[in-house]
C-alpha cells in the first residue's frame, strides 16, 4: 500500500490558529499549500472576498506572510505594481500571489486580470472558486454552475458556468493550471512550477463552500474529490501550447471511468431542486469540457 507523501514544508504554521473561517472552509486549506511552497517569502494580494474576513483584522493577519487587502476589482493591477516594484529594487526570492475569489476574478476583476495577463506581468494569480459571492450572502457569480441555487437565483441559475481558464489560455500566457483543494500535492506542484516560470501564471483552484453549497462542513474534501471524480472539474496544466492532463484526471479521459455526476450533486443542498433537464444540461457541459481538453492535448 502506498502512503501519501508529506508536503516538504511544515504546513501547520502557514495559516495561524484564530483565523475566522467557517467550519470546513476551503480557504485555509488552499492557503496552507501556498504557505507550504513559499514560507513567509510571499506577498498575498487579496481583494474583497471571504479571505479578507478569514485572515482577520488589521494590524493582525492569520497568514504567515505579507498580506495586502485591496479593492474588489484591482487584485491583478496591484500585484503587477508590487511585482514591478520588487524587480526595480532588486528584491529577488519573494513571490507575489494574487489570491482572489470567483467574483473578484470572473466578474469584477476581469479587466485588470486581462490587462496583467496581456502584459505578461510576473506573478501568480490564484482564483479560488467557491462558485458564488459568499462573503456578501451567496449571490450568483458568472462562475456559478447552471442549476445551482443562490440567493439571487432562487430557482437555479439558468446560464452556464464561465470557464476563466479558457479565457486565460486565449491570452497566450506561459502557464495556466487547474487544481482542487482535495489534491494538495497536485496544487503544491503546480504552484512550484509556476514560481519557476517568468511572466504571468494563472491557477484555478476549485474550493467547495459548505455554507453556500449547503453541505455538511465535514464533507468539504469529499465534495471537492467528487467534483474531480465525476469529471465536473478537470485537473490539467497548459504550457508550450498544449494541455497536459494531471494524474487524478488522467484515467477519466475514458468517460466510462467517471462517476455519475449526480454523486457529486446529491451532497449539495444548492442542487436539490434540480430538474431532469437541468441535470442533462450539466452532463452536456461536462462532456463538452472534456472534448475541449482533448482537442488541446494534441
Ligand atoms: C466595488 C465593490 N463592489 C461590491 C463589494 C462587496 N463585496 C465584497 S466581497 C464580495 C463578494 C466576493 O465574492 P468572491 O470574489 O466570489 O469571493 P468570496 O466571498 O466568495 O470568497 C462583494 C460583492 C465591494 N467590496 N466592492
Ligand atoms: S462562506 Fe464559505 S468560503 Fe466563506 S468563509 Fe465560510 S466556508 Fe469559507
Ligand atoms: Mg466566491
Amino acid at each position: 500500500m502506498s502512503s501519501t507523501p508529506t508536503l516538504p514544508r511544515d504546513m501547520r504554521n502557514t495559516v495561524l490558529p484564530g483565523h475566522a473561517a467557517c467550519h470546513g472552509c476551503p480557504i485555509p486549506m488552499g492557503l496552507k499549500v501556498v504557505g507550504a511552497v513559499f514560507g513567509d517569502k510571499v506577498i498575498l494580494v487579496v481583494p474583497a472576498c471571504c479571505t479578507s474576513v478569514v485572515l482577520g483584522m488589521h494590524p493582525g493577519t492569520a497568514f504567515n506572510g505579507s498580506v495586502i487587502h485591496v479593492a474588489f476589482a484591482s487584485a491583478a493591477a496591484v500585484a503587477s505594481g508590487i511585482s514591478a516594484g520588487l524587480f526595480k529594487r532588486g528584491v529577488r526570492g519573494v513571490q507575489v500571489v494574487a489570491w482572489a475569489g470567483d467574483g473578484g476574478t470572473a466578474d469584477i476583476g476581469m479587466a485588470s486580470l486581462s490587462g496583467a495577463a496581456e502584459r505578461n506581468d510576473d506573478f501568480i494569480y490564484v482564483m479560488y472558486d467557491n462558485e458564488a459571492y459568499m462573503n456578501t450572502g451567496i449571490q450568483r457569480s458568472s462562475a456559478t454552475p447552471a442549476g445551482a441555487w443562490t440567493t439571487t437565483t432562487p430557482l437555479g441559475k439558468k446560464e452556464s458556468k464561465k470557464d476563466v481558464t479558457k479565457i486565460l489560455i486565449a491570452h497566450g500566457v506561459p502557464y495556466v493550471a487547474t487544481a482542487s483543494i482535495a489534491y494538495p500535492h497536485d496544487f503544491y506542484n503546480k504552484l512550484k512550477k509556476a514560481a519557476g516560470i517568468r511572466g504571468f501564471k494563472f491557477i484555478y483552484l476549485h474550493a467547495p463552500c459548505p455554507v453556500g453549497w449547503r453541505f455538511d462542513p465535514s464533507l468539504t474534501v469529499k465534495v471537492a474529490k467528487l467534483a474531480v471524480e465525476t469529471g465536473m472539474i478537470i485537473l490539467y496544466e497548459y504550457y508550450d501550447g498544449k494541455i497536459h492532463i494531471s494524474g487524478p484526471s488522467r484515467p477519466l479521459l475514458d468517460k466510462s471511468r467517471r462517476r455519475p455526476l449526480i454523486e457529486y450533486l446529491k451532497f449539495q443542498g444548492r442542487f436539490h431542486g434540480i430538474s431532469e433537464g437541468e441535470l442533462r444540461n450539466l452532463e452536456s457541459y461536462v462532456d463538452s469540457s472534456w472534448e475541449w481538453v482533448k482537442k488541446f492535448m494534441q
